[in-house]
């Protein structure tokens, strides 16, 4: 696998573009692409490091800037925006997580100056980062080098004008090898620590200056023409929630100098190719796809935390966007791609809603509830992180109202479903038992105290937003109803199961006190929950959509500048929606539908969706490769494959999509290799993209690690572990044992 990204434009107004699209991270640091040349608001995104904030109530802070560096030669600064630029080119390779810069430069007195430099962050040792850069000059002069921990970056805020710093400095100090500043949040929970050290050929004569700034190390260095100079520097970040790991950070910066830059760099290839081996996909017959594809699986592994103390957020380690917070995007767009290819991981990601279990039933006892209620926005600690107003300017006079917090109920089945999911997957019968259970039944009982009886219609939901966020307060809507409806069946089967297998599971269910009339109760209301009625086959969305103002739209546009000004100041009175709805629940439900009815619904809503929100065409892209659009399908595939690389939606700057990373790998999975599961076997209904000669993937599937090569009229599938597993193609199934291989044949649909 090779693949590498080149960006040979440099213009600061795009700079933020390439600041997402060239972030590195490992899970714990991220480190965006801004050039190190030049400075930037953006700092350091540590996965889990929370600070309270005006109307987001926590968010992900911007933390020291670590990775910059400022160069003068002869006095004069070697930098982009400042001196003539002849030569500018970024290279991201994605197979081993490196970053290239190459810049040529002519300073105003004449000096031509080369800089070339490689970054990581490294797979292996989480709080590693490394900047290796060479400098050249076309005359002899003195190179100066000042590399700081800049401790004066601050996160942006709702307006640009206005930034926050979230943490204060505790201490700059100095050591013989490298500097440190210790800083903490300010509401005193995490403690950052910080080590860096300028590493050159020679004996260099290092200054070490402190001030309001940071803390930085100055390098002096009498350099010839014509003559290549290396330096390296070594990064150690370390977020703890109480510990002084000052002596840590110090001793893994002696460690990453003694080991020295090839060394490391030789771990991190490693580590990068033991991901590949597992993630790699191949397309054979498109290779655009192919590059859009592992573009969004590079992104999305790299955001895969270390640890369950928080799980993937909607824009990644990679900006600021919606605050870091954890959306329904993760379990519902991102993790089934983690169930498949690292299941250890999904767990712990899973971990982070169980760890979060007694913040979300707090939040249900507030809203009136029993319970589970789980937020719509999440931060580190599970509490509701949805701002409710968001100020447009300083006087407080354009204040929009946001309700998603206290409407988007959807979130609470939306998780009690990624559970099973991952249990289908994977049939972890250790984190069912003792963790899975407990969400599917509190979650359960959250939705038996969410219901309203209603005469006529049996229970209903009131007052709630689906994911189609333009209509608000609505009544039955039908993703919800249907997933409330589904969660509670799903609690009512996991609750028998416990009872027959007894162990953990019968100790869940005592902890938490469930009983053969409560169950009963959900059983009834699930049977009488009322799902919206369908004219002509297609579903109502809410109570009253179909009296609402239709207006339809081309389904291959994107977002809302297309509407007349009337139409998008009136979203809320017209039938346009603002992603897939009833189309999401019949992709997630799929098994409760037949293609018919599908169809109706998808050729309604189809031309009535904006896609303003880029999880919409994941879900289209589906279902349409389910009912054989495949123009529309493959239209949908690309534009998520590129959404960041392109900008599709104008946005980038904020943070990876994540949600539509998670989204490509499902539409390549579930709509065009149609790999399904049903019950403890894998079916699989080819309908690949007529230029797609073939796909090659690898996944597990109930611990069987399954090679499978798919075309449309072939199947050839191997367990490449030590597992059995049974599969279904083209009508025929099979048990595959260990180390066996298979080929299954059939007439390509
Ligand atoms: O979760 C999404 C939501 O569905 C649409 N607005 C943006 C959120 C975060 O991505």
């Amino acid at each position: 696998m090779k693949y590498s990204f080149k960006f040979k434009e440099y213009d600061p107004k795009i700079e933020g573009i390439y600041g997402t699209i060239l972030t590195l991270g490992n899970g714990h640091i991220g480190i965006r692409g801004e050039i190190e040349l030049e400075p930037t608001i953006y700092g350091t995104t540590i996965a889990g490091v929370y600070d309270y904030a005006p109307y987001f109530y926590r968010e992900i802070i911007n933390a020291p800037r670590v990775i910059g560096i400022q160069a003068l030669f002869n006095g004069e600064p070697i930098c982009l925006s400042g001196q003539k630029l002849l030569n500018y080119e970024r290279e991201l390779d994605i197979e081993d997580a490196t970053l290239k810069t190459f810049v040529s430069v002519k300073t105003q007195s004449g000096a031509k100056i080369d800089y070339e430099s490689i970054r990581i962050v490294h797979g292996k040792r989480k709080n590693l980062a490394i900047l290796k850069f060479k400098i050249k000059a076309d005359r002899d002069g003195l190179l100066t080098l000042i590399s700081p921990i800049e401790t004066d970056v601050a996160n942006p805020s709702y307006r640009n004008e206005i930034m926050i710093k979230h943490y204060n400095v505790e201490e700059l100090e100095e050591s013989k090898k490298g500097i440190y500043a210790g800083v903490r949040t300010l509401d005193g929970k995490y403690k950052i620590e910080i080590a860096s050290s300028l590493v050159s050929e020679g004996n260099i004569k290092r200054t070490v200056v402190k001030n309001t700034k940071g803390i930085t190390e100055i390098l002096n260095v009498k350099i010839e023409k014509g003559k290549t100079y290396e330096f390296i520097k070594y990064i150690v970040i370390i977020s703890s929630e109480d510990s002084n790991l000052k002596d840590k950070a110090f001793q893994e910066i002696e460690e990453a100098r003694a080991l020295g830059f090839d060394k490391l760099y030789k771990e991190h290839k490693e580590y990068w190719e033991k991901i590949w081996e597992k993630a790699n996909i191949e397309i054979d017959g498109d290779d655009q796809a192919e590059k859009g594809l592992k573009f969004s699986l590079f992104h999305l592994i790299q955001s895969m935390p270390k640890d369950s103390k928080i799980s993937l957020t909607a824009r990644g380690i990679h900006g600021f966007g919606y605050r870091g917070h954890v959306f329904w995007d993760t379990e519902i767009y991102a993790l089934p791609f983690f169930m498949a290819v690292f299941p250890e991981k999904t767990r712990e990601m899973l971990m982070y809603r169980y760890n979060n279990l007694d913040a979300a039933r707090e939040n249900a006892k507030l809203n009136g509830y029993k319970g589970a209620q789980f937020p719509w926005e999440s931060a580190d600690d599970g509490y509701e992180a949805t701002p409710p107003l968001i100020p447009l300017d300083m006087i407080g006079k354009g204040v929009v109202r946001i309700y998603t917090g206290e409407e988007e109920h959807h979130i609470t089945a939306d998780i009690a479903y990624a559970v099973e999911l991952y249990y289908k997957f994977t049939n972890d019968d250790d984190f069912m038992s003792k963790y899975g259970l407990e969400i599917i039944l509190e979650t359960a009982r959250f939705w038996a105290s969410r219901v309203e009886y209603d005469k006529e219609k049996g229970y209903v939901i009131k007052k709630v937003i689906g994911p189609d966020e333009y209509h608000e307060h609505v009544n039955n809507n039908f993703f919800t109803n249907l997933m409330a409806k589904y969660n509670l069946i799903l609690a009512a089967e996991y609750y028998r199961k416990a009872k027959e297998l007894g162990g953990d599971w019968l100790e869940t269910v005592k902890r938490i006190g469930v009983n053969e009339e409560e169950v009963m109760k959900w059983l009834e209301i699930a049977e009488k929950i009322y799902i919206p009625r369908q004219v002509n086959g297609v579903f109502e969305q809410f109570d009253g959509y179909f009296d609402l103002m239709d207006y339809t739209i081309d389904p291959y546009g994107i977002g809302e500048n297309r509407l007349p000004e009337e139409v998008k100041r009136n979203l809320g009175k017209t039938k346009l929606i603002k992603q897939a709805d009833v189309i999401a629940a019949q992709y997630l439900l799929k098994e409760q539908f037949d293609l018919e009815t599908i169809k109706k619904n998808f050729d309604y809503y189809v031309v009535r969706t904006t896609h303003a929100s880029s999880l919409s065409m994941p879900a289209y892209s589906i279902v349409a490769s389910w009912l054989g659009y495949e123009d529309l399908a493959y239209d949908y595939f690309i534009k998520c494959a590129f959404i960041d690389l392109h900008n599709i939606y104008g946005n980038t700057q904020d943070g990876f999509h994540l949600a539509t990373a998670g989204g490509v790998w499902q539409i390549l999975f579930r709509g065009f290799c149609g790999i399904e599961i049903k019950g403890d076997t894998l079916k699989i209904t080819p309908r690949l993209p007529q230029k797609w000669r073939s796909v090659k993937l690898k996944f597990f599937f109930k611990g069987a690690l399954l090679s499978l090569e798919i075309k449309n009229d072939e199947v050839k599938a191997k367990v490449i572990n030590d597992k059995s597993a049974k599969i279904s193609a083209f009508s025929k199934d099979v048990l595959l044992k260990p180390g066996e291989e298979i080929i299954l044949r059939g007439e390509a649909r």
